[in-house]
């Protein structure tokens, strides 16, 4: 039986790769922004509108070097429970102390109120997550960073080509990181970029990305390896082309799927209040955990593999930090499945989806499990 997974990488035709790899192989220059990374760039700059690109090594990284260029003092970064570890991970290897905010229910973005709690002499900078693409309340989160003269890196890593007032949502906050990795809307393999409006700051995270050097080769800064190489910048290229067909298709599939599933009372929908998705994932809360193991199980039998995201709430991952209660994730991220949603999914695979979750939910009410 054929495996429907979360996700499956959207790949441009492999010939359109293959062609782009000639001219890689012809040069020799396969890293150190070569010319298919700064045409990467560009392209990116042409399609999606942003001030500044800077291409990385994976979205993990990207969260690094916006946090190393806007150079702060040593302090806490106000940061979603409901998030994947990577977000973590970044501020903590930076040097950095999490410090965790609950979300909103519906939006499963960072709730504001909660920011205004968090804050106090030691916050430096908060990180929202546009959580699987959709848009953060951006302009209440900037009120505040104004008001408290705080730093806003964003956590952008399943937002490209979401938006807000028309313009691209990673255009937003001091810095915006995001990933191109395999499972993203548009992805390299692996890879991730950096966004920000400010000349000076992507200057700063051109030299942090290469070790400290800037044009002439000396070391200004504190730097490492975070450069994008020629093939995979190649992928990039390749599969922008073909970026409006898949956002167009995931956006048909996950109007479908969510018209299919309206009418069942035991489970609820991320809610979009501020700007577009991308609609690049299509969780859905259920109305507890155990009928979300049983969702899980049933669809695994036919060989279906949803994921739990993000789960589970990373402020409870007690290896790697200190708890702090966060009520609302803790209880969201033991509901929540994302469902299979991909460009080559076709509609048999989601009524098969649909049609499983249905009947659990009938067995479930009538107390056959
Ligand atoms: N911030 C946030 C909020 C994030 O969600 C992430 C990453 C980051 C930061 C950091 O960005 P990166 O450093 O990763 O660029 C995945 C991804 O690895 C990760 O990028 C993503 N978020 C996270 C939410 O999900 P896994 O371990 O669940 O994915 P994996 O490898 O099991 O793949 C999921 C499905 O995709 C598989 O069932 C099969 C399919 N797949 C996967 C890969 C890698 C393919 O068909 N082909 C592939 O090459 O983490």
């Amino acid at each position: 039986m054929k495996k429907i997974l979360v996700t499956q990488p959207s790949l441009a035709p492999l010939d359109e790769y293959v062609a782009l790899l000639k001219g890689v192989w012809d040069r020799g220059i396969l890293t150190h922004n070569g010319p298919l990374v700064q045409r990467f760039e560009q392209e990116m700059k042409d399609k999606f509108h942003f001030p500044n690109f800077l291409t990385v090594t994976n979205g993990t990284i990207a969260l690094q070097v916006a946090l190393k260029a806007l150079d702060l003092p040593k302090g806490e970064i106000i940061v979603p429970s409901f998030t994947w570890v990577a977000s973590i991970s970044a501020i903590q290897w930076e040097g950095f102390t999490p410090v965790f905010a609950d979300i909103d229910p519906q939006t499963l973005n960072i709730d504001l109120n909660s920011i205004r709690d968090k804050i106090n002499e030691r916050t430096v900078a908060i990180m929202p997550v546009h959580v699987f693409g959709v848009p953060c309340d951006v302009e209440g989160i900037h009120q505040i960073a104004d008001e408290y003269n705080l730093k806003v890196v964003y956590d952008g890593a399943h937002a490209i080509g979401s938006t807000f007032k028309n313009k691209p949502l990673l255009e937003y906050g001091d810095i915006s990181a995001t990933s191109l990795h395999a499972t993203k809307l548009l992805n390299t393999a692996e890879g991730g970029a950096c966004v920000t409006r400010s000349d000076e700051l992507q200057r700063r995270m051109e030299e942090i990305r290469f070790f400290g050097h800037n044009q002439e080769k000396e070391i200004v800064t504190e730097g490492f390896n975070g450069k994008m190489t020629e093939v995979h910048a190649a992928l990039g290229i390749v599969n922008l082309v073909q970026f409006d067909e898949v956002f167009r298709d995931r956006k048909v599939k996950y109007v479908y799927y969510k018209e299919s599933l309206s009418s069942i009372r035991e489970l609820e929908f991320q809610h979009c209040k501020y700007g577009e998705s991308n609609y690049s994932y299509f969780p859905v809360i259920f109305e507890s955990e155990s009928l979300t193991l049983e969702i899980l199980s049933a669809l695994s039998k036919k060989n279906i593999y949803p994921r739990r995201y993000f789960y589970p709430s990373v402020n409870t991952l007690s290896g790697i930090v200190k708890y702090s209660s966060t009520p609302i994730s803790e209880d969201i991220s033991s509901r929540i499945l994302c469902l299979p949603l991909y460009y080559s999914l076709s509609y048999n695979e989601i009524d098969e989806v649909i049609d499983t979750v249905r009947s659990v939910v009938g067995m479930w009410r009538i107390g056959k499990i």
